[in-house]
């Protein structure tokens, strides 16, 4: 070879591998992997506090999540996790026990058992490029940490089918507990029969906002939708329709069970509440004896409320009772049965003082602590024995005279069943509109004289379901506003401002979408699209 050829080969040789660097360098600043900082990101609730680092976390086909020095509850929460990332990503996510405390690549789920000082269910997220480590004294606080950790993730995360990604979180360290224990959502199921599948759902939701307690309405006037086996009829016929005569429905007690472990299992307590002495038309058409005339009512599909009442002086009523809570207590891992008491006008206070203070004790001999509507802190309310303030304050205060607790349900500011504004087609407005922003907008210390922080338990958002008839439009109602009520219930109200909200709310457009969520587009909030 010549001189010259030599040369000119040379040229080739260096003129190719300078394209390919071109290339190389095109497509790593094409893919560079950055995201929005941990502190940009849009978080609901707020976590308490946020430490953005440089750099970012990427998850890969490869990545192992490992859970240390677990219990079976940490590894149930690994599973769960890796079942929430891999529809998206693809990816396997395996998860395995482990002892040691790094791994490049990987999620370590921690337990510390007690030595954090973020109590029960806080937690330790940290994110460094090298790999994610959350850290709790229970396996609830990972749990939530998991939830955190998900909204890191781009939107798209959500979704069910594969997505490209990348799979990228900002590093970052956040240290995070609630500020409220109790942190629930209700759910009427007696006006409107909901499937166990339609539960479910609903369940998920409320986990992925850090929610921990489901109440679920199970009786009423409309329907009675528990099974229980000692008196069959109150399902066979009293479950047998709803408002608007369909065809209702009830949950067996095997569906109820899974239910009950379903949500257990996302570290959320059902609450059971069968709501007496008014209420009760589903009950007093299946059986007369419980009525004092002793002839069962017919059934009733209407709206209307504040006509039924059990037959309060005789003593079979409280066998039933009995009986009724006895075989729900026994499927109930939870502390609490709901023992309603609201709208009673059908019965004298007379006969409704005697009867909330015997069944007071029915509940704590089946070893559950009651809670009632604050109607029943007209009775003599025993120790333990926890309000839910919905509408009226002067009980609510003669509750916490008595040493009640409170959990805080203000119909004007969480009642999911009241319209957004005058043009929402669904819901009631008894209690007045209820938009996103005043949805928001308050603090369960200080709503109500008398009742501090002290005081109460935590708040619960229930959704009445007169005009809800399926999942699309119990969405429409729950979402947004559930949003910001479990920022109520979990960030610490110095650090809650509705300007900085909307924008984080605003933000969670894409989110919801992703979630196949049918969430209401409120005017007062900056949709991002
Ligand atoms: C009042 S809130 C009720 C329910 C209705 C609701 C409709 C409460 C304890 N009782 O029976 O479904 O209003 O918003």
């Amino acid at each position: 070879m010549n001189a010259k050829k030599k040369k000119s080969r040379n040229l080739k040789i260096f003129s190719g591998l300078f394209a390919v660097l071109i290339i190389v360098l095109t497509i790593s600043y094409c893919t560079r992997e950055t995201t929005t900082p941990m502190n940009e990101k849009s978080l609901i609730p707020l976590p308490v506090n946020i430490n953005p680092a440089d750099g970012s976390f990427r998850l890969k086909k490869r990545s192992v999540i490992y859970v240390s020095n677990g219990s079976d509850k940490a590894f149930e929460v690994g599973d769960y996790l890796s079942g929430i990332l891999h529809p998206a990503t693809g990816f396997k996510l395996p998860v395995k026990a482990t002892n040691k405390l790094s791994a490049k690549g990987d999620i370590l789920l921690l337990l510390t058992h007690r030595s954090l000082n973020l109590g029960d269910e806080g937690y330790e997220l940290k994110v460094t490029k090298r790999m994610i480590t959350i850290t709790a004294n229970e396996p609830a606080g990972l749990f939530h940490g998991v939830q955190t950790l998900r909204q890191l993730f781009p939107d798209a995360i959500e979704k069910t089918t594969k997505q490209p990604g990348p799979w990228l979180v900002p590093a970052g360290t956040i240290q995070d507990q609630p500020a409220y224990s109790y942190r629930g959502a209700m759910l009427d199921v007696a006006r409107h029969f909901f499937t166990p599948a339609d539960v479910k759902a609903f369940i998920d939701m409320l986990a992925f906002f850090k929610l921990n307690v489901l109440h679920l309405h199970l009786s009423d006037d409309q329907g009675w939708r528990i099974e229980i086996k000692s008196w069959p009829n109150l399902t066979t016929y009293g479950g047998s329709t709803e408002v608007g005569g369909g065809k209702g429905g009830y949950y067996t007690q095997e569906e109820y069970k899974d239910l009950v472990k379903y949500a257990q299992e996302r570290f959320i307590t059902i609450v059971p509440e069968i709501d007496m002495p008014g209420h009760t038309n589903a009950a007093l058409a299946s059986y007369g004896i419980l009525n004092c005339n002793g002839k069962a009512r017919k059934l009733y599909t209407g709206t209307d409320v504040g006509f039924s009442t059990l037959c309060t002086s005789k003593d079979t009523v409280y066998k039933f009772i009995d009986d009724v809570v006895h075989e729900i207590a026994a499927m109930s891992p939870g502390p609490w049965f709901h023992i309603g008491g609201d709208e009673s006008h059908a019965t004298p206070m007379e006969d409704y003082i005697p009867f909330v203070n015997r069944v007071q004790d029915i509940i704590r001999w089946n070893g559950k602590k009651v809670i009632g509507w604050d109607e029943i802190a007209n009775a003599e309310l025993q120790p333990n024995t926890t309000i839910q303030f919905w509408a009226n304050a002067e009980n609510t205060q003669k509750g916490v005279k008595q040493g009640a607790k409170v959990i805080m349900s203000p119909a004007n500011k969480v009642y999911l069943d009241m319209k957004y504004d005058s043009t929402t087609t669904l819901g009631l407005h008894w209690a007045g509109y209820v938009e996103v922003d005043s949805a928001y907008i308050w603090d369960p210390a200080t709503l109500v004289p008398g009742v501090s922080k002290a005081n109460i338990l935590g708040i619960e958002s229930p959704l009445w379901t007169e005009t809800i008839t399926n999942m699309k439009d119990l969405e429409y109602m729950v979402f947004p506003r559930l949003a910001g009520h479990a920022e109520i219930g979990w960030t610490p109200v110095s650090e809650r401002k509705w300007d900085d909200y909307k924008v984080r709310l605003g933000n969670f457009a894409g989110r919801f979408e992703a979630m196949g969520i049918n969430f209401y587009r409120s005017p007062t909030v900056p949709w991002k699209e």
